[in-house]
Formats: C-alpha cells, structure tokens, sequence
C-alpha cells in the first residue's frame, strides 16, 4: 500500500491546515474548562497531523480494525492534543469537543484507554508507554501483522529508567515496526529539561541503543514529513526514534513568551484572544 492509497491522505486538506485545525480544536477545549495543558498541544500539532494525515494507515469508523497502525500516547497529560486530532481525524464527533474534561464526558484531562476510541493506552504514569510499545510491536510481529506501533512521548520521560529499558529491548527484538517520537520541549514541571536531568547528545544515545535515529524542527511540517517517511521506509533492522525540536503554544506568540509552559496559566479573556491571533495565521 502507498501513501496515496490512504485514506486521510486522500483528502485535499492541507497538512499545515490539520495542523492549524488541531490547534483551534485544542484551544476551544482549553475554554471550555478554563485550563488545560494548552502548550503541549500547540507545541505537537504539526507531528500529530503528520501522524495522522500523512504516515499512519487506519479506518476512522473502526479504530480498532486489526489492520491500523497504533498511536501510543504514552504522555497521558498530552490528552487534549490527542483529542483534537481524533476529531480532526473523525474518530470522535466533533460535537463532544463541549464536554472536555466533564463529568461523564469520553475526552477526560488526563487520556483513559477505556473511555476514549482511538486511545490505546493510558498513559499518565510517565516512563511506561516505550516498554507498553515494545510489546505490543513485538505482538504485531508474531502474529504476521505488517501494521506499525508509534509511541508519542516527552523529553520528560527522558529521566525515567524504564524509557531505556524499553530502549534496549527493542533494538534486541529488532523492531523494525515501531517508531518512537519524542517531543523535545526542554520544558517539563520544575523547568528545562536540559537544566533538570540533561539528555544531550540525545541523539547519540539512541544510536548507541541500535535505533536509526533522526533529528528535526517538529514545527516545520516539510521535515516532520520527511523524518516519518525516513523512519517508515528505513532498511535499519532495529526501531526508530525521531526527535522533534518544539516550542511549546507554537502558534499563539503571546503565549509562546510565557516563561512556565508545562501548565499555562490563561486568564478568561485571553483564550478568545489565543484564538483570534490564531485566525490571523490561518492557512489556506
Ligand atoms: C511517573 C510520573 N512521575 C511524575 C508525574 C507528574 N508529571 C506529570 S507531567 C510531568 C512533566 C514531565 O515532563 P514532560 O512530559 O516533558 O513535560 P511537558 O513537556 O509537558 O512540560 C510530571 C513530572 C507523572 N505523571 N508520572
Ligand atoms: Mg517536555
């Protein structure tokens, strides 16, 4: 199968606009409640809209067609960014975007497997979701399936142990059918990355781990494209990992100022205004 073959591919919307679409729907939540971990969503938008529109094969009125490629977010608090492209994919009916983060509501702040089609994990317990990848690639294989495991995660779950575990096991296994994305923010609950627990050279880390390893800006959409065909098509016997260079409310540049991005602050006003300086940036 091409990437012509695809379904999402097929449609005429322009991937700078699912980006930008995946940003408007992200914020619209983030006013429903008043919060929301608004910064990340705007930060990934272009790599979820690669993602979805772009590198991964599935059936929006089957997510759990045997045949799809899963995308793992292992960054549970990440949920509202998922949100907005499983509606922008038409996975979830655009008309619950009104219920985030409610009671009863299937778009809970922190992501559950179990109330949301199209999230295949739960994943807010950071450090699990390359080891919940591992498995599930290495399930894949046994069972003959050709379909691919992506696992979103963050420069956070850098520090955790069980990341390089995971790392470790599979190069071993040889997974050449999961590809781990790895959102570089610098940015995680007490600061920067790099100034908490430092993971530079990073991308020689995973090279030395057996992974054909790339890095890119994750805002610029030409080479988010270019990386996931790279990781897809690769002849490396082992997994693959790209490394997304992000800026956090990419998008908003009021926002994007803001010195503590994990969990923006915005007051009642100014997510109207988050919105209309959006619109000025509207693609065709
Ligand atoms: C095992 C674990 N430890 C701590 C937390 C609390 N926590 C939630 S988000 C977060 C920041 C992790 O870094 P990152 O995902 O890079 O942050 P961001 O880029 O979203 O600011 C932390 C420590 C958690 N969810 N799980
Ligand atoms: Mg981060």
């Amino acid at each position: 199968m091409t990437v012509d073959d695809r379904a999402p591919a097929r449609s005429n919307v322009s991937l700078a606009r699912r980006a930008w679409n995946i940003r408007r729907k992200a914020l619209q939540m983030g006013e429903v409640q008043g919060q929301g971990y608004i910064g990340q969503a705007l930060g990934i938008a272009d790599v979820l809209a690669a993602s979805y529109f772009h590198a991964m094969d599935y059936r929006a009125d089957e997510p759990e067609w045997e045949g799809r490629d899963r995308f793992l977010l292992s960054i549970g608090h990440y949920a509202i960014a998922l949100y907005a492209v499983l509606m922008e994919a038409g996975i979830l009916p655009e008309e619950e975007l009104e219920t985030y983060g409610m009671d009863d509501s299937r778009m809970p702040m922190s992501g559950m497997a179990s109330y949301t089609p199209g999230m295949e994990i739960t994943g807010g317990s950071l450090g699990h979701g390359l080891g919940i990848a591992v498995g599930m690639a290495m399930g894949l294989k046994r069972k003959k399936n050709p379909a691919f495991i992506y696992n979103l995660m963050s420069d956070g779950e850098l520090g955790e142990g069980s990341t390089w575990e995971a790392a470790m096991s599979g190069a071993h296994h040889k997974l050449d059918n999961l590809i781990c994305l790895v959102d570089f923010n610098d940015q995680q609950a007490d600061g920067k990355s790099t100034e908490m627990l430092c993971s530079e050279p990073l991308g020689d880390k995973w090279e030395a781990f057996g992974w054909f390893t790339q890095r890119v800006n994750g805002n610029d959409l030409d080479a988010v494209v270019a990386a996931m065909d790279a990781a897809r098509n690769s002849d490396h016997s082992g997994p693959r990992v790209i490394i997304f260079d992000t800026t956090m409310c990419k998008g908003v540049p009021f926002l994007e100022q803001r010195e503590i991005t994990h969990f923006v602050r915005v007051d009642a006003d100014e997510w109207g205004k988050a919105l209309d300086v959006l619109e000025e940036g509207k693609p065709a």
